[in-house]
């Protein structure tokens, strides 16, 4: 293979997380010693031969470009054998004249196209038996139901759920076109709503929290994030690993001691839901030593007084006992970062996103951008350009798109609707009682698996309970796998995988932190089995339920040249042009011009005049008086109390090996995972329930043991991985959502969302609440 296969072997360098944390004592693991990430790199070759093709992997939606190496069988058909990273790629590279690699997620892509548990051909439901049929079969068969289902029940009865692919499409057949006004998208609330609704009222923009300027950065805080886990072969890791080269500092803060904590300076293992009072504190220093930057303060923000009011006596000592950190590391990290902006930054995601408490945290958090004015300034949070792909059904059809679920808008689009137990209007975890009072009868869902992300029991049922998807009239799926949900479906369509399938994306974030970009690539090999692409799925059942003036396209292709039209590119280009191509330039501080998120002309410290209500509302709720401002809210206020019975805080996190559970059928990241925790030895191969040495002995558990955790809720069994690189107190289930309710419903491993209830919601954006008071016993001997 060409030049740098070297990186591909040494991936791990012979360390597993066990070993890197083992050999760690504490101390010197809150000073930060070096580690190895995950991660894994094909190298592409210079020219793209005749037996190769490109690609762009879709298995986490972040669109690496792919060279895919494809050989003749031996009955003359085209296989895929080998995929690598594309240089200079702007998601997969880090940058121009850099390396494109892919994760171990994208490598076993070659794996998914051919794996056997694939979903094979259209079924529908006879006589009570999910059944093979043609794809017409399938498609009258699925426009038939949805009919009758709108006479019977109405188009609002039905919700939509979507994940990554053609999504937008499916969003528009069903919400366009048969009216249904639910559609729950993927990326807001049960992703990081608490943070990204925060974000988005105050000014920053729900996502800019999460990307700093790395090229220019001298401080970054990673706070409740694990860049080198989670985004392992993309550019921002890499862009991380340099700016810490250059001599940047970083400061990972987490009650685990994560892939980024092993290559940061500095580990600060905070205790669950503390963040805000680390913030405030923060802020205390920065205040105090007068680093603030107070021309920005005065013309740029709003409420200056309330948060300084907030701030008043949160001194590092004072946050200390809170988080469990010590306060001269507080106040050290407080001036490193307040020294530095504006060149420092905060990366934010998960950590704070998923839980009710901390909807006050990420506000006092998203506070520090505004006070250090560090907002979309070299060095600071980097808003990115994209470069703006025209509408399809815009450019393509002749008769215009009509909106027929207007007025019934979904509450992530209108902030003052925001509570979303009030509006009534579908999260995750509120759709099981709609079912129950019959709001809701029916469900379609394309790449996306509502029932492991939240409130999983309610959606499952037990041994002697229905739950939601077996009292809904009508469940129809565009999924790959035989998940739990796919099984109890109505009609299963199956989706082509990445190889098989035309694609196309845009920047957003990437290696090009000026520059926007496209890119996209063309099948690599035919459909498996009998399979199609999701937009061919789409279009074909949106033709069959009467839309044909509304899907007008000869192919996928030709629809892609549809939305890269205005930019005077076609697939063919982005062909030639190795899969990406930078369409323009944009520069910083661009709310000099376009103002603020939502188009304010200030960055919000204090929401006083939005969501008022809401906040009323939540105060109600809570038992304790919750303003519009940053304040501090302690853990169990709106969230999970721990107690005698539930004493340990369950936390939950990805690993590199998968994207959520869409790939936990394959056989090689399974395989990975279990070397990584260093019980390949096992049979087992599940998730692991990651638990400091203490919290272990106290229970008489050992490294390996299967162990049962249990929350006032549910329970669910996995095994347990021991070490001191937790904070004690703290459990996190690395990956989450396996077993029950996953594409393997029958093999190993936990979905410890079997123990969140429907209640576990922030109230302001509908997130799914993933931190858990629990308890852990063992189950059984040693595995
Ligand atoms: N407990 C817990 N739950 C979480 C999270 C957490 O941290 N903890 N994180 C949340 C976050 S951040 C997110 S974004 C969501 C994501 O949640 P989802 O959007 O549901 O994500 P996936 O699990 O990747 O995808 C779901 C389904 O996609 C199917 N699939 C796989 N490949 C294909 C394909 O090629 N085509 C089609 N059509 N389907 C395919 C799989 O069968 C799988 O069931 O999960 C959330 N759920
Ligand atoms: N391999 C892989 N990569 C992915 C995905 C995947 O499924 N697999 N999914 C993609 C998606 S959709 C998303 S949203 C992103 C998410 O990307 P990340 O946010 O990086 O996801 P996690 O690895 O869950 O990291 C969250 C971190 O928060 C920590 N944490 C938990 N509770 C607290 C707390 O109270 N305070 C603090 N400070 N930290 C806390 C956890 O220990 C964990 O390390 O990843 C993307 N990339
Ligand atoms: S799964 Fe890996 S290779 Fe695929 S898009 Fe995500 S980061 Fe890139
Ligand atoms: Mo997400």
């Amino acid at each position: 293979m060409s030049k740098s296969t070297s990186e591909t072997e040494n991936t791990q360098g012979g360390l597993t997380r066990r070993t890197l944390l083992k050999t760690s004592a504490a101390g010197a693991l809150a000073a930060g010693i070096g580690g190895t990430a995950v991660q894994t790199s094909g190298a592409a070759t210079d020219e793209q031969s005749e037996n190769t093709a490109y690609g762009n992997c879709w298995q986490c939606h972040k669109l690496c470009g792919m060279e895919v190496t494809l050989e003749e069988n031996s009955e003359g058909t085209e296989v895929a054998t080998e995929v690598h990273g594309i240089d200079g790629h702007p998601r997969g590279s880090a940058g121009e004249g850099t390396k494109g690699t892919l994760c171990p997620k994208g490598l076993s892509q070659v794996e998914k196209a051919y794996s056997p548990k694939r979903i094979k051909e259209p079924y529908v439901r006879k006589d009570g038996e999910l059944t093979a049929v043609s794809w017409d079969e399938a498609f009258e068969y699925a426009a038939d139901k949805l009919e009758t289902f709108k006479e019977e029940h109405g188009a609002e009865s039905l919700v939509e759920f979507h994940g990554w692919g053609t999504a937008g499409t499916f969003s528009t057949l069903f919400g366009n076109l048969y009216g249904c006004p639910n559609s729950v998208p993927h990326p807001t609330p049960t992703c990081f709503g608490s943070m990204a609704v925060t974000g988005t009222l105050m000014g920053l923009g729900g996502g800019n929290i999460r990307w700093v300027d790395y090229e220019n950065t001298e401080y970054v805080l990673v706070w409740g994030r694990d860049v080198l886990e989670t985004f392992a072969g993309q550019w921002e890791a890499k862009q991380l690993l340099k700016a810490r080269e250059r001599g940047a500092t970083i400061v990972t803060i987490d009650p685990v001691y994560t892939e980024t904590a092993k290559k940061s300076d500095k580990w600060l293992p905070i205790k669950p839901r503390t963040d805000g009072a680390l913030a405030l504190a923060i802020a205390n220093v920065i205040i105090e030593e007068e680093l603030y930057d107070a021309e920005f303060v005065e013309n740029y923000t709003h409420g200056f007084d309330a948060y300084k009011e907030a701030v008043e006596g949160k001194t590092p000592e004072w946050a200390a006992e809170k988080t469990g950190l010590d306060a001269e590391v507080i106040r050290e990290v407080a001036l490193g970062f307040g020294r530095a902006a504006p060149n420092a930054g905060i990366t934010s995601w998960t950590g704070l996103g998923q839980s009710a408490d901390h909807q006050k945290g990420a506000q006092n958090l998203v506070a520090l951008t505004g006070l250090v004015g560090n907002i979309d300034r070299p060095g600071g949070q980097r808003w990115f350009g994209s470069a703006g792909l025209s509408n399809p059904f815009e450019v393509g059809c002749e008769a215009e798109l009509p909106n027929n679920a207007e007025g019934n808008q979904c509450y992530l689009t209108d902030p003052e609707a925001g509570y979303a137990s009030l509006t009534k209007k579908p999260v995750q975890n509120n759709v099981p009682e709609m079912v129950d009072n019959g709001d809701v009868n029916g469900m379609v869902y394309y790449y996306r698996n509502p029932v492991t992300d939240g409130a999983t029991q309610e959606w499952l049922g037990t041994d002697e309970t229905d739950g939601a998807l077996d009292k809904m009239d009508l469940v129809i799926g565009i999924d790959a796998f035989w998940s739990e949900t796919t099984k109890k479906a109505d009609v299963v369509f199956p989706e082509s995988s990445q190889l098989e399938k035309p694609m196309l994306g845009s920047g957003g974030y990437g290696a090009y932190n000026t520059e926007a970009w496209v890119t996209g690539s063309k099948a690599a090999i035919d459909p498996q089995w009998n399979t199609k692409p999701g937009f061919d799925i789409i279009q074909g059942l949106g033709r069959a339920m009467g839309y044909d003036d509304y899907f007008v396209w000869d192919s996928k292709e030709e629809y892609i040249n549809d939305q890269l039209s205005g930019l005077d590119l076609t697939l063919d280009d982005l062909e030639d042009e190795d899969t990406y191509v930078l369409t323009g330039e944009y520069g910083y501080e661009k709310w000099k011009k376009g103002g603020f998120a939502q188009g304010a002309d200030t960055f919000w410290f204090d929401l006083d005049k939005k969501l008022t209500g809401a906040y009323e509302k939540l105060s109600e709720q809570a038992g304790a008086e919750i303003g519009t401002g940053p304040q501090w809210v302690p853990p169990g206020t709106i969230g999970d109390e721990l107690s005698e019975e539930y004493p340990l805080e369950m936390l939950d996190a990805r690993t590199v090996e998968f994207s959520h559970g869409g790939d936990q059928a394959l056989t090689k990241p399974l395989e990975q995972l279990a070397e990584s925790y260093d019980h390949e030895h096992a049979d087992y191969r599940g998730n692991y329930l990651v638990m400091h040495t203490e919290d272990a002995a106290a229970r008489d558990i050992e490294d390996g043991d299967m162990v049962t955790i249990s929350s006032d809720h549910g329970e669910a069994e996995l095994m347990a991985f021991v070490t001191e690189g937790i904070r004690p107190g703290a459990v996190s289930v690395e990956p989450y959502g396996f077993g029950r309710g996953s594409i393997q419903p029958d093999e190993d491993g936990a979905n410890n969302m079997l123990l969140n209830s429907p209640d576990q919601i922030d109230p302001i954006s509908g997130e799914i609440d993933r931190h858990i008071a629990i308890s852990v016993t063992k189950s059984g001997g040693e595995n």
